[in-house]
């Protein structure tokens, strides 16, 4: 990774099942058409880069591994291989040590020489038998990458090593100036290792280019952004098909690269990856709304379905605008929440936001229709279940706007055919949600207070 040029790619680091070597292929061409450089094998589900990371790849999985570093290289980009042991591993252990070194030694001969070692998502304690021999966490840690980067050069003096710590933001780390756990890491980490970072938190909406000025200061180098404005893996019923967004143009001069963790859906991350693109490209100015047009253009062309009747760019806007981002809806998915409820005030009336939403609602049945006959398989379903429930939710709300329009007494109750209760939206987990419930910012209220029972529920406690 030479002459330090800014690094900008993809980790694939999400918990789940990790992409097939036909979709890693797609996103290879991908990158190397938009000037993207690296690509982070992270999968945490890859049993032998975390879980059982002692093992050594069986031949045919380093047959794959293999190729799969040949056609990354083949396209320019930079392959780097991450080991995640922290879940068990003894620093103290001569054992563990050598084990990690026999891991690397395997990598560098399937013809990997980039490497990255992951502490995220484990207890940041030292265990007995290291708190012996170890300071702190960050002394072990330290220990164990500086010798691992070590053992890396001895047979490839080109070897460049990445780490990635058990306090990779600030909601873990706390203010970061005030972080031992960093501070030992910035002091005792090879200088030329680089380190990773969320941001403010795991997932951020805004990464202010102050807050990494700071972390630099502490570490001692400009960290790698580790981004997981797009990922999903912590909660499945979301899909992320917005711009990279919320991240001054700034902050390209503070951060070593940012490599995004995006959709555990491949497909789905056109838009995410071609956008982080233009954003590591741009020149003088940055606007995310003209960047996600653009993509979206481009993403358009994969649209294309078996019937003459192609996906429009108006309803591929209207879905990436409804599952957009963490935490901010697209303007037509914001305008359809609106509608309805201006609609559910004002009816019979009709007017603008009727209309409006209808159209909405027409675009959002015609695009299910569409994308069954989806010639790209793949992105059918990495995008499925997400608009079948977009449509089931639309027809519902639809279906009651009639309704209400007849002007139904209060006492009447709206049902659905289709929206059979205790089948629709049911099972556990639905119940599990109506038990806390949300306000409308995301949070969780206080229950009832105690006083509030009355004897007979207190009963039920005997
Ligand atoms: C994490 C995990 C990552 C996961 C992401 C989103 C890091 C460094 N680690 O904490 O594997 O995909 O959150 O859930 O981000």
């Amino acid at each position: 990774m030479g002459a330090n040029p800014f690094i900008c790619g993809v980790v694939e680091g999400f918990y789940g099942r990790p992409w097939s070597a036909a979709q890693r292929g797609q996103l290879f061409a991908w990158m190397q058409s938009w000037g993207m450089n690296t690509y982070l094998y992270a999968p945490k589900d890859d049993l032998k880069h975390r879980l059982l990371w002692r093992e050594l790849y069986t031949e045919s999985d380093a047959a794959e591994l293999k190729t799969l570093i040949r056609n990354c290289r083949g396209k320019g980009l930079n392959f780097i291989y991450a080991v995640a042991p922290g879940l068990d591993l003894s620093c103290s252990s001569r054992k563990d040590i050598a084990r990690l070194r026999r891991k690397a030694s395997q990598l560098l001969r399937l013809g990997c020489t980039h490497f990255a070692i992951t502490f995220d998502d484990i207890q940041p304690v030292l265990s007995k038998a290291d708190s012996r021999m170890f300071n702190s966490l960050a002394d072990a840690q330290s220990v164990v990458a500086n010798d691992f980067l070590k053992h890396l050069r001895d047979q490839a003096p080109d070897a460049t090593l990445l780490f990635c710590p058990t306090h990779y933001c600030e909601r873990m780390s706390g203010p970061v100036r005030h972080s031992d756990y960093l501070k030992q890491l910035g002091k005792l980490l090879d200088s030329s290792i680089g380190i990773f970072w969320t941001g403010p938190e795991i997932v951020s909406e805004t990464i202010p280019a102050e807050s990494i000025r700071e972390l630099q200061r502490v570490l001692r180098r400009k960290p790698l952004l580790w981004d997981n404005l797009h990922a999903n893996d912590y909660d499945l019923r979301r899909i992320y098909l917005g711009p990279y967004a919320g991240r001054p143009l700034e902050l390209r001069n503070e951060v070593a690269g940012i490599l995004s963790n995006p959709n555990c859906e491949f497909e789905a991350n056109y838009i995410p990856l071609r956008t982080l693109a233009m954003f590591a490209q741009a020149d003088g100015d940055w606007d995310e709304q003209q960047a996600y047009q653009t993509a979206l253009k481009g993403w358009l062309l994969q649209w294309k379905t078996h019937h003459g009747r192609p996906v429009s760019l108006s309803e591929l806007e209207m879905l990436c605008d409804c599952f957009h981002l963490p935490f901010k809806h697209g303007p037509r998915a914001e305008s359809f929440l609106e509608d309805f409820q201006f609609l559910v005030r004002t009816l019979p009336k009709s007017g603008v936001a009727a209309a409006r939403w209808e159209g909405t609602c027409s675009e959002i049945l015609n695009l299910f229709d569409k994308i069954t006959a989806l010639k790209d398989r793949g992105l059918l379903y990495a995008v499925y279940r997400h608009i079948e429930e977009l449509k089931q939710e639309t027809v519902l709300l639809q279906k009651y706007l009639q309704w209400l329009s007849t002007g139904p007494t209060p006492d009447r109750i709206f049902t659905s055919a289709e929206h059979r209760p205790g089948i629709y939206r049911g099972g556990l987990v639905a119940d599990l949600q109506r038990l806390l419930p949300m306000d409308e910012e995301g949070r969780f209220r206080h229950h009832a207070p105690p006083n509030t029972q009355t004897e007979n529920d207190d009963s039920r406690a005997i």
